[in-house]
């Protein structure tokens, strides 16, 4: 009898039906992470149905307070933070979240096995003039014993502890793109059927690169090497795209080949992007799509968090681009 050739998974499948095709793939096949896995698409599609529609119903705009960031807090990051941290309490596989709205930990349920760390919704000013915007997320696993209060340790883990991380592009589709350490797919959600289906297996950094995403205001402000960097990247007859949206721009690279560059600078001397719920999940996607993600120096994933809301130089996109990067540092 003929080897049955994996044909891999058709375009076409739905997210529920390759999550549990996949699940066998996971450490912990007993369901759960798939659960939760759906319990966040779940959100994400509530999600989506406020961000088309914040023009109509008054949720542009800013709530008028400030969040722990020191940003100011637009109605929609609270409505994506409400979202998905009630899609993951009445999911019941979490234990807990930490979220970029929030300071401190937000206890859900102690007998639960996993953490998330999420910014639930990325770019979010950028709604007001209907640019791309997205969620970021992490998942964890525990490291202290389930029905005991969910520490501190439990949340500071390395990226490379991460069992599952993804984003929700809220584009001109609304796309689902996640990684179990097997690879990154993409799913695009198709509103009639209220379904997020299988559109892009399998997806990976191209050989070709075409973009570079950099603030080109920061460069008189960072180390002169980034400078040097990007006129080469100009050389090279690279385009310049930054759309001020970290997922959209890192969607972008991951499809067409890029890099994405953000530095510190004087008054950001650690660098502007949250290590925890933006950094360590777009860092695990992009090393499954064959690329490398660092903060100038060490790579992302092995950097040990000292805090929740902890900030780093990113640095992120096709592997030749980052190894150039890296010949300029
Ligand atoms: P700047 C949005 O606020 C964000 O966190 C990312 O989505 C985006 O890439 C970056 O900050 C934009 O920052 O300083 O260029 O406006």
């Amino acid at each position: 009898m003929a080897e049955k050739k994996d044909l891999g998974t058709p375009i076409g499948t739905t997210l529920d039906r390759f999550i549990k095709s996949k699940q066998d793939e996971f450490k912990y096949a007993t369901g759960e992470l798939s659960q939760l896995l759906r319990d966040i698409a779940l959100a994400g599609k509530i999600v989506n149905k406020e961000v088309i529609s914040a023009g109509l119903s008054g949720l542009n705009g800013q709530v008028g307070e400030v969040n722990v960031q020191g940003e100011n807090q637009q109605k929609l990051d609270v409505v994506a933070h409400i979202r998905f941290t009630r899609a993951l309490t009445n999911g019941r596989m979490t234990a807990a979240v930490v979220s970029e709205e929030e300071e401190k930990i937000i206890h859900i349920n102690e007998d639960n096995h996993y953490i998330v760390a999420i910014d639930p919704l990325d770019g979010s000013s950028n709604i007001d003039v209907n640019v791309s915007v997205g969620t970021i997320f992490s998942i964890y696993r525990r490291k202290s014993p389930t029905g005991t209060k969910v520490t501190k340790s439990d949340i500071l883990q390395k990226g490379s502890a991460q069992v599952a991380a993804g984003y929700i592009l809220y584009g001109s589709s609304t796309m689902f793109v996640y990684t179990t350490g097997f690879g990154v797919n993409g799913f695009t959600l198709d509103l009639s059927l209220g379904e997020f289906i299988l559109s892009h297996p399998e997806m990976k950094f191209p050989k070709e690169v075409a973009y570079y995403s950099i603030n080109e205001s920061l460069l008189e402000d960072s180390e002169p090497y980034i400078s040097k960097f990007v006129m080469s990247c100009r050389k090279q007859g690279l385009s310049a795209r930054y759309i001020g949206s970290l997922v959209a721009d890192f969607h972008r690279n991951m499809l067409k080949g890029g890099i994405y560059l953000y530095p510190k600078t004087s008054d950001k001397p650690n660098g502007k992007l949250r290590l925890l719920y933006e950094c360590y999940a777009l860092a695990f996607i992009a090393e499954q799509a064959n690329g490398v993600a660092t903060d100038g120096v060490n790579r992302i994933l092995d950097i040990d968090p000292k805090e929740f809301h902890q900030r780093t130089e990113f640095y992120v996109g096709s592997k030749s681009l980052m190894e150039e990067l890296n010949r300029f540092n």
